[in-house]
């Protein structure tokens, strides 16, 4: 088999560290691998593979004789370093959010629409989405294809793993703090997270959405190729360290009943059914962390409208949300376009 030359650009961060954990666990077909991030990261190492390696930092040269570029460092990194490593003939994963709206840029979750990657030419780049857009779409395609989306109101539960390493240290350092008597810091957030929900999560738009809302609406209409399904979303951040939970309510142009959906979704790529209420079970975060699968669960009808169902959906934020989605769509490239 074909071995290539790959870089993960943010290696040090709480997502570049599971990529670096996913190509090893899912034996990516890796020549050498270049592990990058800022100048503080220099004399860092990762293990991979039981070897030490060492991280450089990123600099513009950086791409010489890389193929496969898998981006977490931040939006304005990618914003300026994708188009050099394109141009130094280094396919880029983006996990940021830089460049998932550009039209000439596929957005790709692979249980969706991996045939998008086809397109992967136009600048070299694929865009990863959102990490509550993946988990979302992965459990609405397969009822979509059967029963037509008309609308989705969505309300997210997300883990403070989302916003990277200082956000996990925040949480961490609040819990312990408070039951030490001790005063609160707050760097990251700008309200206490610990015991608390925060309904705001990135930045404030003008209409009132935050950017992480906005994201889920625009994103799934992007990934499901179609824009006539209309998406509300608020967004909040829980105290929780992995797994980012959705209570999403789905209206259907045409009948789709509770039990249809749960053997639609038995069926479908990447999703574990969870859904037995007279055993307590349903999905939790706790368990979604470290898995690959989105679950879903406490499937039931919405009585409120005419063709409608409530769910929730969790998954691991930082594998299916972000590591492990790029690398799948890096397996894509390198099984049928490399
Ligand atoms: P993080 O834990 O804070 O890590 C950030 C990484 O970027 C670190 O490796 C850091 O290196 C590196 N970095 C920062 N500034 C840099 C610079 N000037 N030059 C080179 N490297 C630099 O953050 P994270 O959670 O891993 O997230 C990283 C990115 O992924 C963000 O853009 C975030 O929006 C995105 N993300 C996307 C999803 C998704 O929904 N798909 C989920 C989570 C995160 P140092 O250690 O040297 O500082
Ligand atoms: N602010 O990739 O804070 O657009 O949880 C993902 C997660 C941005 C993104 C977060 C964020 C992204 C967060």
């Amino acid at each position: 088999m074909r071995e290539y030359t790959v870089a993960v650009v943010g290696a040090t961060g709480a997502v570049g560290n599971e990529m670096v954990a996913t190509l090893e666990q899912r034996k990516f077909p890796v020549k050498s691998l270049k592990l990058l991030a800022s100048e503080r990261s220099i004399g860092k190492t990762l293990t991979y593979k039981g070897k030490e390696v060492p991280v450089d930092e990123l600099k513009e040269d950086s791409f010489e004789g890389v193929e496969i570029g898998l981006f977490s460092a931040g939006g304005s990194i990618s914003q300026k370093f994708a188009p050099l490593a394109w141009e130094s003939g280094c396919v880029v994963v983006d996990n940021t959010s830089a460049w998932r709206m550009d039209p000439n840029i596929p957005l790709v979750v692979p249980e969706v629409n991996a045939h998008a990657i086809k397109d992967y030419k136009n600048k070299g780049i694929i865009a990863n989405p959102n990490c509550s857009t993946i988990q979302m779409v992965v459990a609405l395609k397969p009822l979509h294809d059967a029963a037509k989306i008309k609308r989705v109101v969505v309300s997210t539960y997300q883990a403070v793993s989302g916003t990277g390493k200082k956000a996990i240290f925040e949480l961490e350092t609040q819990v312990s703090d408070l039951f030490n008597n001790r005063e609160i810091t707050k760097k990251v957030y700008p309200h206490q997270i610990a015991f608390n929900c925060l309904p705001h999560i990135d930045v404030f738009t003008e209409n009132g959405y935050t950017k992480e809302e906005l994201k889920m609406i625009n994103e799934t209409k992007k990934i499901m190729e179609d824009d006539s399904i209309q998406v509300t979303a608020t967004t909040v951040r829980v105290p929780v360290f992995y797994g980012h939970s959705e209570s999403v309510n789905v209206e259907f142009e045409r009948p789709l009943s509770p039990e249809e959906a749960r053997e639609l979704l038995k069926k479908a790529p990447g999703v574990i059914v969870a859904d037995d209420p007279s055993k307590n079970i349903y999905p939790l975060a706790i368990y979604a962390a470290g898995k690959d699968e989105t679950f879903v669960g406490r499937i039931r009808k919405d009585e409120s409208v005419e063709h409608g169902l409530n769910m929730w959906i969790v998954a691991d934020n930082i594998r299916k949300g972000a590591a492990l989605n790029a690398v799948q769509i890096a397996e894509i490239l390198t099984k049928t376009y490399l």
